[in-house]
This record gives structure tokens, sequence and C-alpha cells, in this order.
């Protein structure tokens, strides 16, 4: 029986998953529901997940929350190789960059004052920063034609630089190593079928 994804088009979060899935040829249907504009896919979103964050696995009758334990889940279940500890380091690093910037989203979305200065707002962009330069490293020594580099914590990284520079969180200008990344791996495998 196939999987139904439930998540919108533009969550990094979402297309991680999908990638991943597109990478290992799981069938699935993407149920797309656009929560942050369309109110009727708000309701049915909140219907789907107490949470109510995408993604959502659906699996039969089991449901899957929150994108990691998605991963995980479909690992064991399919026998993918085994993450090293340190590229779970790296997925942490990332999603905290993603949690930081999907709360600067929400809250310029909610229109609340982005210049104020304070600790909530200042940790949320130290955090971005401090994480991209913890990550430099491993980025510059990835290469595309290596198969084994299009994996969890790259898809990860690409979904998240490609969200946040469209949603004009990040200026990927300002990091060439993130431009550099990007240009390298544009080609990798799923990017185009689930580019937005
Ligand atoms: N830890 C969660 C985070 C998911 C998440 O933050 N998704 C965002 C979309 S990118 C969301 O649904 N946000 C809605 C909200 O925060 O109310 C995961 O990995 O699935």
């Amino acid at each position: 029986m196939s999987y139904t994804l439930i998540g919108s088009l533009r969550s990094p979060f979402v297309r991680t998953c999908r990638l991943l899935m597109l990478q290992h040829g799981l069938d699935f249907h993407f149920r797309v529901l656009n929560f942050v504009d369309d109110e009727k896919d708000a309701a049915a979103l909140a219907k789907e997940t107490p949470i109510n964050k995408v993604p959502v696995l659906v699996d039969g009758e089991q449901k899957v929350f929150d994108s990691r334990v998605i991963v995980s889940y479909l690992a064991k279940k399919h026998a993918w190789p085994e993450l090293s500890i340190d590229d779970e380091n790296r997925i942490s690093v990332i999603y905290s960059c993603m949690d930081a910037s999907v709360i600067l989203f929400l809250m310029r979305h909610d229109k609340y004052d982005m210049q104020r200065s304070g600790f909530f707002l200042s940790r949320q962009r130290a955090r971005i920063v401090s994480n991209i330069e913890y990550l430099s490293p491993w980025i510059e020594a990835l290469d595309p034609r290596n198969p084994k580099h299009w994996n969890y914590p790259t898809m990860s990284l690409f979904s998240y630089i490609f969200w946040a520079e469209k949603r004009e969180l990040l200026v990927v200008g300002e990091y060439p190593v993130l431009e550099r990344f990007m240009n390298r791996f544009a080609q990798a495998p799923g990017v185009r079928e689930t580019t937005f």
C-alpha cells in the first residue's frame, strides 16, 4: 500500500521527506495543504495532527508526526543505511536553522516588529549564523558527483537554503559557501520535481 505525505509545497521539512522518498523509490501520494494562505487547508491540517505542523505521514492506519520521526520510521521499515552521529548532529544544526527561520517567518507574517531589539529575536538570528559557520567545512567538502553525498543532511540543507532565500529570510549571496553548495547541487535528483 502506498503512503500519503501531507504537507505544503514550500515547507523545507516536507521537501526533505519528498526528496528522500523519491530517492528511495517509495510510492506515495503527496497531499498538498497550503495552510498558511488557505483557511480550508488550515482547518484540514488541524484535523490531521494535534501539532498542526507539516509534514505528516500516513501509512494505512498509522500516522507519523514530525519529519525526523517520519525519516526514522521509513529508514527502519525499508532498511535504509544508518546515519553516523556526525550526520545526526548536522541534521540537528540544519533543523535548528529551519526552526529559527520558521519562527522569524511566522512573526513577520503576523507583522511583529522585527526591528525590536531583545533576547528572543537576537538569539534566533545568531543561531542561524553560528549554525552556518559550524557547517561550513563540511559543506565545502561535499561533491555532487558522489551519490553518497546526496542524503538526509544535504537534502535538508538544500531545502532549507532554497526556502529561506525565497522567503527572504536569508541572503544567500552573503554566504559564499551556501551559494557554491546550491550551485553544485542544483541538478541533484529530485530537485527539479520538488521545486516551487
Ligand atoms: N519539527 C517539525 C517542524 C515542522 C514545521 O515547523 N513545519 C512548519 C512548516 S515549514 C509548520 O508546519 N509550521 C506551522 C506552525 O508553526 O504553526 C518537523 O520536523 O516536522
